[in-house]
């Protein structure tokens, strides 16, 4: 992929912090693809004859990150796929939920391309496990129980915050509060978005 053909903005946040929701009205609103890390590992992991299957679905349930030779070739992969489909060489993509460890970070940005901007959803636990339970009666995820969430949270703070503050260090972030209403969360989202995407 061709850095002046292809913009990538990573969107970090903890469990259910909203990533998803906000990706879905930013391609709405703008030309973006979106792809989730965690769609792609739990379509792999559905996949038959896949030889992940397994593996994933014990990181999923335990809160654990995939190793990344498997999450960045699926993302790979996509890309590609979204880039064929477009019939258009330029393309903007959100990458949501990914890289959640520096291993994956480096990786991505060696066989892809650097991230133009990371949008970080800034939200409190007791906040996103509420939200996360709420979904849980009805999502099917096999994450989204208590004993899961409590594990997505610790596998956040000590794995996936230190790249969020890599990407500040670069100036490469873009923070915002995800604590209200996703309609409020977005508008903020928009104010700060304009202008940078070039
Ligand atoms: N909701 C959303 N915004 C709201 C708001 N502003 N106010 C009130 N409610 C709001 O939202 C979650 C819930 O909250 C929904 O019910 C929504 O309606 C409501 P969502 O938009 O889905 O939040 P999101 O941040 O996307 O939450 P998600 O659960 O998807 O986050 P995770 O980061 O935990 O999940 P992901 O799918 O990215 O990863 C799952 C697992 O995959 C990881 O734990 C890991 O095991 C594995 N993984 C890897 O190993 N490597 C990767 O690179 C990526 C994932
Ligand atoms: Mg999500």
């Amino acid at each position: 992929f061709s850095p002046s053909e292809v913009t990538v903005l990573f969107v970090l946040g903890g469990p259910g912090a909203g990533k998803g929701t906000q990706c879905a009205n930013l391609v709405t609103d703008f030309s973006f693809h979106h792809l989730s890390a965690g769609d792609l590992l739990r379509a792999e992991q559905d996949r038959p004859g896949s030889q992940y299957g397994q593996l994933i679905q014990d990181c999923i349930k335990n809160g654990a990150i995939v190793p990344m030779e498997v999450t960045v070739a699926l993302l790979e992969n996509a890309m590609a796929d979204a880039i064929k489909k477009s019939g258009s060489r330029k393309a903007r993509f959100l990458i949501d939920g990914f890289p959640r460890k520096m291993d994956q970070a480096f990786q991505f940005e060696k066989v892809v391309c650097p991230a133009k901007l990371v949008l970080f959803f800034d939200c409190p636990e007791q906040v996103m496990e509420g939200r996360l339970l709420e979904r849980g009666k009805t999502s099917g995820r096999a994450d989204d129980n208590a004993e899961s969430i409590r594990k997505r949270f610790r596998t956040f703070v000590e794995t996936s915050m230190p790249v969020v503050e890599y990407y500040e260090k670069e100036g490469k972030v873009i923070k915002v509060d995800a604590t209200p209403g996703p309609k409020e969360v977005y508008e903020d989202v928009k104010r700060k978005l304009v202008g940078k995407l070039g």
